[in-house]
This record gives C-alpha cells, structure tokens and sequence, in this order.
C-alpha cells in the first residue's frame, strides 16, 4: 500500500507544491512537483526532488546527544533537557547566554512561532541570527524609509515591462526575497511577452544568459552604479513621482556628487551603460528594479538597498501592477508599531549597532572572547551552522570551543554542532507541519497553503516543542506557552478597534480555534485575523479552510497597498533617512579608492543549500563543487595550475581552479557552506571543499546594518607550489 500526500518543500524561498509517495514504512518513493498547486503549477528543482533522500538521510540525529569529552552519548529527552536545565542553571547573568538562529527558522513554523518567545525567555540582548549575513541591509533601508522592517516591496514578475536585477541568480538560486516558484519560467515569460531583463553582476550568470543585457560590476560598487542612475534621471528631467515624499531635495543633492562618468571609474560599467540603463527604466511603461545578497553582503549593502527602493520611488514604479509591490500574506494582521528605529543599543565589544533587535553575527566571536562583564559563556543556536556561514568562521570554531555550556538544535552533528553539549534533534520535515509564515510575505502572488504532518511523531518532540520547552527552561515558568500567546493576541484583538473581533469575549473564540497542536492553533487565529481571514470580515480563511484545500490556495495578484504599509511617523515616505544620508559622506570617502588587484565574491549552485546539503549523494559532485572560478586571462598571468593558494588578511585556502570567462578579470569566486573535513556526515566529509569563510573579515561590515561583508573581500592567489606528474 502506499499513500499520496502534498506537502510543501521546506528547501528554498520559492515555496513549490510537492506531491510525495509513501510506501507502508513511511519511506518516501517518489517525489513530484504539485501540478496543482496554483503557484508553483507542478515546478520542481533537484532539492525538492531530493527531499525524501535528505529526510531519510542515515547520518541524520533521531535522539538527543550529549557530549562527554569527545565522546558523543544517545540520550533520552527527559534527560537532555536536563542537561540544558543544569547548563543554563550555571548563569545569573543573562547578557552571557546567547542564541544564533540560522535560516532554516525562515522555513519552520517553530521559527516562526517559537523564535520570539525563546528570545524573550533567555532575557538577553545577544540575539544572533543568519539576517547578519543576509538581508539585514533591506531591513534597515526598508525600516527607515517605509517604518517597517518587513515592508519589503517586491518585483511584481508576471507583469512588469523590465526589470533591472543586481546582485541576484534566481537560476540557481530559485529567488530571495521574492517568492516565485518556477522564477525561470517567470523570467523566459517576462521576455516573450516583450518585456526587458536587464543583469547586473561581475559573473556571467545563468540568470545573466537568460536576460537582454548583462552588465559587468565590479564587486561592492553597487551603490556607486545605483546612485549614478539616480544622478541621471534627475539630471535629466525623468524623475516621474506618484507618491508624496520627504527629502526629495536631499536625494537630489546626495546623486549631483555621483555622476555616471565619476562612477564609472569605479564601477567598471562605462558611462554611457549607467545614463541608458536610466533611460530605459524611465520610459518602461512599468518597471521593477530588484537587488538581492550580490548587493546586500557588501561594505555598502544598505545604501544599495536603499536607492534600489528610490529608483522605484523616482520612476514611479512603487505600489503600482508591473512595478515593486507590496505582497499582502494573509497572516499579516494590523499591529500597530512605533516609528522603526536603529542602533537602540550597541554590542558590547566593538559598539556595533542593534538592528531588528538583533546584533551582527560579524561580532559573535569578540563577544565570547573578550573579558568583562556580559561576556557570553553560554549558547543556543537553533538551525544554524555559523563557523561555516558566518564571516571568518574559523574564529567561532575556536571561541565555541571556548563556552561554558552549548546547546544546538539541529538534526546534524556538524562544524558547529559538534561543539555543543547537547544537540536535540527535530523530527523528519514529513513529521512537521509546514507553513511559510515568514516567506509568503514576499511573494509575487498573494498565496496561502499550509500542510499538516504527514507522518506521526512516534514518541519525539516537534520542533515547535523542542523550542518551546527551551523557553519555558530558561523562562523558569511552567504551562502552555501557546495558551498563553493565543489568550495575548485574542485579547489585543478584542481591544483593537476594527480588528473583526473587538469586544468579544477571548474564552468564547478560544473556543472556536481548530487545530491538532498549539501551533496549528496559532496559525488558525493567525488566519482567521488576517485580512483574508474569517473573524477581520473580509474572507472565509481559517486553518480549516486551508485543510480543506491541499493543494493550496491562490489569493489573487498583487494590489496597491502604500497606504496601509506605511508606519513612518510622518505618513510619506523618507526618501533620504538622515541614517542613510549621513552613510553617503562614506561612500564618497571611498570613491576614488584603488580597488584591490583580485576580489572575491559567493556564489550558490542550485543543488546547493548553504552549509547542509552536502550529504545528499544526488546533489553533490558535478558542477555542485567547491572550485574557484577565475578568469583564464588571471590563470595566465599568475602562471597558476589546477590548484591555488588564496590568502585574504584572514586566513588560507587551496583550491582547485575553475577557469572560466564568465567571470570578470580581477575577481574569483567561491561558493559558500563548504568545508566539511573530518565531518560526520560520511557523504558531505568525501565532498569536503574548504570554506570560503575562511578567507572572509569579520571586521568589515556594512556600518548601518552591521551586515557581514562577503562580496568584494581583497585576497591574493599564488600557485600552490605542488608540482604534478604527468
Ligand atoms: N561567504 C558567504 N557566507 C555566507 C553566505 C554567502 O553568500 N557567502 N550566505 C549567507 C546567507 S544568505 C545565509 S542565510 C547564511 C546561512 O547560514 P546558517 O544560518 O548557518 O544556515 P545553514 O548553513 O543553512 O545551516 C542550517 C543548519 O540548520 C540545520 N537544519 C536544517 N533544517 C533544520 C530544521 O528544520 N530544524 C533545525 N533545528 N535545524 C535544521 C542544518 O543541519 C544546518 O546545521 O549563510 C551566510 N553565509
Ligand atoms: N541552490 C541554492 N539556493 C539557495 C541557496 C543556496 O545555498 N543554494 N541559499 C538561499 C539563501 S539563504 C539565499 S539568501 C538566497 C540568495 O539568493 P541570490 O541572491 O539569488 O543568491 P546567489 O545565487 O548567490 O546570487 C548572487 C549573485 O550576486 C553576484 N554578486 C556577487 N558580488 C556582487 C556584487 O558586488 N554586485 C553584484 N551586482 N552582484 C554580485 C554573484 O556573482 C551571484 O551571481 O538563495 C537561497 N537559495
Ligand atoms: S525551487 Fe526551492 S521550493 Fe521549489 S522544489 Fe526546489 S528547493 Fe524546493
Ligand atoms: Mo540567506
């Protein structure tokens, strides 16, 4: 017998429909793309494809482990929990414990549940995550400009005339910030009805293959190229603004010291390139402009992400059908927030700025080795592997060796993990239930799927209740933290003019909630107040509804929706946050710099996924390798072989060469989350490669954001000395 169930793939932020086939033992014997689901339409890539092999994976933890020396000891729950009890038991302090929590939380519903009351139950400020090495700058520029940190408009694909990408390869990497199953076919679709894509980036991408132009960039010079096509358009009159704004004139003033032959020098891209790619999203009829982690790992990263939302302010292309808009989830309900702010406090070690509530992982090493008073003695991390993902990783592997106590919740035992003294495992992804609490809010069509486990737990925790076990431990309280968080929210709403439920009575709709887990619940409440939901007046939806169609649910295209966004304490939108406009006299600072004779940058491969799934035999080897790509005219030049050292002010690697003219004289490229020598995982340890974060500052950071710097790091590359037979 075997049994068919849909379930979303948890893999990347396209979110695709999957249809899996179940043998009698719960073994996955097939894996297809949903053709039923209305947004992924039956897509799938190798990862999903793959997903049954990873869920089994042998080398993946089914029991909690406890590390006694270097010897690793099969416990039961009751006892690993209290082993974290003893551990965090140890500290008085709270500012010594910190949490790191890594990207697959995008992707959890207990990351997305269980995250924030963790937090809050540790009751300390050092809160680490991936967003530091990732999107922190769109935070930042998105906060500052529109009030809200998540108000993150995205390109609206299916209709825009142009689009003008930087810093992006959605042909690998299935798209970031800006949901879109099957992001290929939306492209190819975008250029046969006519539309215009345009790709900014120093490789030749498969994504660059694709578009209507690609333009060479020299790494980290984004936000010179991008203020230079600002400088344009108002040089020339094509400032076409549909919205009320403050500080236009600031904006105008910023761009004059920035002209397309100045930037030039510094870009690489020639002048006459930056004043026609500004002509020509001038006179699309509607264009997006889009930039993702190329321009956000970057010394400039929010400033890069700041004049990409300015082009599309200036342009007139924000909040309009075929422009940059703004996704509506429908778990989104109306909490009203003060006016978004930066900086409300300081790491300890190198003063670096809070952002989000959170500190940037590029100081995660000082704060365990320095001295003093709030040292971190203690960690979590949750679903993250830092000492390969996180700049100048090799740091963190010796300051985790250096904690009083860790704790990871991971399924693997990895180059992080292996430093913790107790790893809790979560269960198979087919035993979770899985909805994209965080995703769906980028999505280029409002959207809405949630599927239940498709496989009982058999005695472990879910992960939503591994995390919030963790927070009651370290909260000291007892009860039913999913109670507690419906009871909060029924009664905000009940006291929430207009919220669909003000004025009645929380038991009565507490009542009324279905759902087999404290988390289901919370996503039912979550829907039914959402303006889709059934309780805010404007729609039917409610877990059960989504239950009831597994295949997910389309809520239409993209609509205008500035209004409702915006949480400025002036109402407009800031086109020149006194923040960003004071990180512009940086920028100048640094115009004339010579650049450094060889940079490098990342770069994902699309049977890749960060750190982890390097264990899966279908999706390692072939061109899924941890190679150098470098121009031949350098390979020539530096007289180099199959092999190369490369040096940055950091570290070493060697590794073998692949030369390619894809990419630009004077810079290489290595993909990151490799590195796996000595590892655990038997598969992932015969592909081990070396990290590129061996090579990567952590000193270096994008100062608004304190986002790491992984694009544009100077290194030099000498040959390795081994001489080959042949
Ligand atoms: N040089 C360089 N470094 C980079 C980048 C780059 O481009 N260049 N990219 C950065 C970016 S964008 C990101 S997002 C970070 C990612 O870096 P991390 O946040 O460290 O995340 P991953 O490398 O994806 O590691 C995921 C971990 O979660 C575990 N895991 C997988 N699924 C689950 C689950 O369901 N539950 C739990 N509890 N654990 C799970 C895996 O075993 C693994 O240990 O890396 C960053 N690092
Ligand atoms: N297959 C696969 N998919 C993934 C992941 C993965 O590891 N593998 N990771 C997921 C995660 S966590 C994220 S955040 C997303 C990221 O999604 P994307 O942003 O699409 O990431 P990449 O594919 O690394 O593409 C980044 C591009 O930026 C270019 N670049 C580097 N430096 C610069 C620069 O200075 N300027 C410009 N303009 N371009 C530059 C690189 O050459 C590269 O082509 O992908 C997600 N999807
Ligand atoms: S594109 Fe992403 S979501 Fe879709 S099947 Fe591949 S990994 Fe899964
Ligand atoms: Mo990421």
């Amino acid at each position: 017998m075997t049994s068919t169930v849909h379930r979303t793939c948890p893999l990347c932020e396209a979110v695709c429909g999957l249809t899996l086939t179940l043998d009698d033992g719960g073994h996955v014997t097939s894996v297809r793309g949903d053709k039923e689901d209305p947004f992924s339409k039956g897509f799938i890539c190798p990862k999903g494809a793959s997903l049954g092999r990873l869920d089994e994976d042998p080398d993946r933890l089914r029991k909690p482990l406890i590390r006694e020396g270097d010897l690793w000891r099969e416990v039961g729950w009751d006892e690993a929990f209290a082993a974290v009890r003893a551990g965090l038991g140890q500290v008085t302090d709270r500012q010594s414990i910190a949490i790191y929590l890594g990207n697959p939380n995008a992707h959890s519903m207990a990351g997305a549940l269980y995250g924030a009351p963790l937090i809050k139950a540790l009751g300390t400020r050092n809160v680490f995550s991936a967003s530091t090495a990732d999107q922190m700058p769109k935070h930042v520029a998105s906060g500052l400009m529109f009030g809200h940190p998540l108000a993150i408009p995205v390109p609206d694909l299916d209709r825009t005339d142009h689009l003008l990408m930087l810093g992006a390869n959605p042909l690998e990497s299935n798209g970031s910030l800006c949901t879109a199953p099957d992001f290929p076919g939306r492209l190819k679709a975008l250029r046969a009805r006519g539309g215009r894509l345009v790709v900014v980036d120093p490789r030749r991408t498969r994504t660059a293959a694709l578009a209507d132009e690609h333009v060479f960039v020299r790494p980290g010079t984004d936000a010179y190229l991008l203020f230079g096509i600002v400088h344009t358009l108002f040089a020339e009159d094509l400032v076409a603004l549909r919205h009320q704004v403050n500080g236009l004139d600031q904006v105008r003033e910023a761009a004059k010291h920035f002209p397309p032959e100045v930037v030039s020098r510094r870009t690489g891209v020639p002048a006459a390139v930056i004043v026609r790619l500004a002509r020509e999203l001038a006179a699309a009829r509607t264009a997006a402009v889009y930039a993702r982690i190329g321009t956000c790992t970057a010394e400039f990263g929010t400033l890069a992400q700041w004049l990409v939302d300015v082009l599309n302010v200036l342009t007139g292309n924000l909040d309009r059908p075929g422009g940059a808009m703004f996704p509506k989830p429908a778990t989104e309900f109306g909490a009203r927030r003060r006016p978004y702010q930066v900086g409300r406090w300081k790491s300890r070690v190198r003063g670096l700025p809070e952002a989000n509530g959170e500190l940037p992982v590029a100081t995660l090493a000082d704060e365990i080795e320095t001295p003093g008073e709030g040292r971190i003695r203690v960690l979590l991390t949750v679903a993250g592997n830092p000492v390969l993902s996180a700049p100048h990783g090799d740091r963190l592997d010796t300051a985790f060796g250096r904690l009083d106590f860790m704790v990871s919740v991971d399924p693997y035992l990895n180059e992080t993990t292996k430093h913790a003294n107790v790893i809790l495992p979560p269960p198979r992804v087919l035993q979770s239930g899985h909805y994209d609490f965080a995703l769906l809010g980028f999505a280029v069509r409002n959207y809405a799927r949630y599927s239940p486990p498709s496989l009982p737990l058999e005695g472990q925790p879910s992960e939503a209740q591994i995390l919030a076990r963790l927070a009651m431990i370290a909260s000291g309280l007892e009860g039913d933290l999913d109670a507690f968080v419906i009871d909060e929210m029924l009664r905000k709403a009940a006291e929430t003019p207009g919220s669909g439920i003000e004025g009645r009575d929380v038991a009565e709709l507490r009542d009324l909630l279905e759902g087999e887990t404290g988390g289901e619940r919370r996503l039912d409440l979550m829907l039914r107040l959402g303006p889709y939901g059934e309780w805010a007046g404007k729609g039917d939806l409610s877990l059960r509804k989504l239950l009831d169609n597994p295949h997910g649910l389309d809520l239409g295209a993209l609509e205008p929706r500035l209004d409702e966004v915006l949480k400025t304490a002036s109402g407009l939108i800031e086109l020149a946050p006194p923040r960003l406009i004071e990180d512009v006299e940086r920028l100048r600072g640094k115009m004339d710099e010579e650049p450094p004779e060889i940079v490098l940058i990342g770069r994902r491969h699309l049977r890749s996924n960060n750190s982890w799934l390097h264990n899966v035999g279908t999706l390692v080897g072939g061109s899924n390798t941890c190679t150098l790509q470098i121009n031949p005219a350098d390979v020539a030049r530096l007289g180099l072989a199959e092999e190369a050292v490369v040096r940055s002010a950091k570290g070493q690697v060697t590794v073998p060469l692949e030369p390619t003219d894809s990419i630009m004289p004077g810079v290489v490229s290595l993909p990151h989350g490799w590195g796996h020598a000595g590892s655990a995982q038997s598969v992932a340890a015969e592909h081990a490669g070396v990290s590129v974060n061996t090579l990567t500052d952590e000193s270096a950071v994008d100062v608004p954001s304190g986002n790491a710097v992984f694009n544009g790091v100077p290194v030099t590359i000498s040959p390795t000395g081994v001489i080959t037979a042949h």
